[in-house]
């Protein structure tokens, strides 16, 4: 799927570094870097390590803006030339500052701030609610910087930062909400300010079913954005109801989802069975997200793609994949024993029955516990407990990913009881098969 503009037979192949493409065009780097900031021209591929890299393309297309240069024009108007023959290949400075109407002399902010200065800005604004202040510091970074370094870079810390302070108790929920609606509302703000795409390809992109970690997903929609791809960006927890139907409509190349957690990366497994099996390759499904960083074990183990381990790499499969120059198999999900197959069907068919157990087990154990909190950690437990029996992992008990791994050794809840309460609703002959995974459970939180 190549575009049809001038250029676009050169080959756009991220190869050469800065220092490259300097020595090829005779630019200087930080001109390089000065009309990328300003004019968004060109906008080199990064490394996972956020060093450029220009294709052919890159330079044919700085030797043409050299040359209207050298026959007197400004790098400005060499710019809108050429813009004016290649559809609008990214958002420029001016124009994100005119879309998101930042009046730079009004913002009591230092227009050399670095991205950590804007991050403690951004930090102290949203620890006192304040609005103006938040939004203004958000917008002020996107008109310096480019929006992959601003949303990595800064909001990630800063997201990350709050999040942390909210599970040690340091801030509240609400600070963590207000931030994360501040950085979305600003996003969405942003995307909806962007060029139109120019690159034939489409993704529909969202949350697994049941998740509602949406900020990596929505960020990488918007990188795959200033790449020129149209993004269809449905947000959190895309159901696997009518998907097929809607699919129908949308004809995309790529469907795209992210799971944020243990609990529902196991949805990610039907949609993808339910896409193949109705589309075969007329539609890749791509998978990835913060679970799959919290259980590397998972990577594989899903039908489709996996997107990588980070929103860059991500942004560059699937780039590569739009682009056709990445043609990866759509791997089927790997089989698990008939058995324990069984095991897990007949686990689903009594899954609320099942977490109510062992929410009355929890409470039981810890007398103090608020029912509410004994039925969200069961429902934890249970959930990982299944995803791990569905994938044949039992390591994935372990992992980082089972926010409830500690809770059965912290209580000291006797795993006759767990065994008992299984075997209770499964029966005695699924028992043997979940063995290993009872076993990895008890094991985990030690
Ligand atoms: C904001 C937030 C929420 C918001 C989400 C709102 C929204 N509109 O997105 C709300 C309040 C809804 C929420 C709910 C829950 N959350 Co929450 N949440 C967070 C928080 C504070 C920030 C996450 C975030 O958006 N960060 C910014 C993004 C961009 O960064 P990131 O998620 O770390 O992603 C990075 C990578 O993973 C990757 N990535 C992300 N997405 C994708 C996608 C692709 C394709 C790729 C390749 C990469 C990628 O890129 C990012 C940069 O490296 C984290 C805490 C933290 N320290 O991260 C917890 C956290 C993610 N939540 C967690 C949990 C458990 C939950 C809940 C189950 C309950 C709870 N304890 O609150 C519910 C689940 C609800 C549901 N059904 O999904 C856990 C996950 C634990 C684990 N080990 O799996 C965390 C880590 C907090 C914790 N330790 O308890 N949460």
């Amino acid at each position: 799927m190549s575009a049809e503009y001038p250029f676009s037979d050169v080959e756009d192949e991220p190869l050469l570094n800065i220092k490259a493409v300097s020595h090829a065009t005779g630019i200087e780097s930080v001109t390089l870097r000065a009309w990328e900031r300003r004019y968004g021209v060109p906008m080199p591929n990064r490394t996972t390590q956020g060093y450029r890299l220009y294709s052919k393309r890159d330079v044919a297309i700085l030797n043409w803006l050299k040359a209207r240069i050298e026959e007197g024009l400004t790098i400005k108007r060499a710019v809108d030339l050429l813009q004016n023959q290649i559809p609008q290949r990214a958002d420029t400075i001016a124009e994100q500052a005119a879309a998101a109407e930042v009046a730079p002399t009004e913002s009591t902010i230092d227009s050399a701030a670095s991205l950590t200065d804007l991050a403690s800005s951004l930090m102290d604004s949203v620890h006192r609610f304040d609005t103006v202040k938040a939004q203004q510091v958000i917008k002020q970074a996107f008109v310096l910087y480019p929006v992959e370094d601003v949303c990595l870079h800064m909001l990630l810390p800063v997201m990350a930062d709050i999040g942390e302070e909210w599970q040690t108790g340091q801030t509240s929920l609400q600070v963590e909400h207000f931030t994360t609606h501040m950085v979305r509302q600003q996003l969405l703000a942003l995307g909806a300010t962007m060029p139109s795409p120019w690159r034939p390809g489409r993704v529909v992109a969202g949350c697994a079913p049941e998740d509602w970690h949406e900020m990596g997903i929505l960020m990488l929609s918007l990188f795959l954005r200033r790449r020129g791809w149209e993004v269809i960006f449905l947000g959190q927890a895309v159901g696997l109801n009518r998907l097929v139907d809607s699919l129908d409509m949308i004809k995309p190349d790529v469907l795209m989802l992210s799971s944020g957690y243990l609990n529902t990366v196991i949805n990610l497994l039907g949609v993808g069975e339910t896409i193949i099996e109705a589309r075969g390759d007329s539609v890749w499904f791509v998978y990835g997200g913060t679970v799959f960083e919290h259980a590397p074990q998972l990577v594989g183990q899903l039908p489709g793609v996996f997107a990588g381990e980070s929103l860059l790499e991500a942004r560059d499969r699937i780039d590569a994949l739009l682009s056709g120059s990445w043609q990866p198999e759509q791997r089927a999900h790997t089989q698990i024993p008939p058995a324990l197959f069984e095991a897990f069907t007949t686990m689903k068919a009594v899954e609320l029955t099942l977490t109510d157990g062992m929410s009355g087990l929890l409470m039981q154990t810890a007398p103090d516990m608020p029912p509410d909190e004994a039925t969200q950690q069961a429902r934890y437990i249970i959930g990982a407990f299944m995803a791990a029996v569905r994938f044949n992992l039992p390591t994935l008990q372990n992992s980082e990913a089972n926010i409830a791994r500690h809770l059965i050794v912290q209580l000291d809840v006797p795993r006759g009881s767990v065994e008992d309460l299984l075997k209770y609703y499964l029966g005695t002959h699924n028992m043997a098969q979940l063995h290993p995974f009872i076993d990895a459970l008890f094991a985990a939180a030690e």
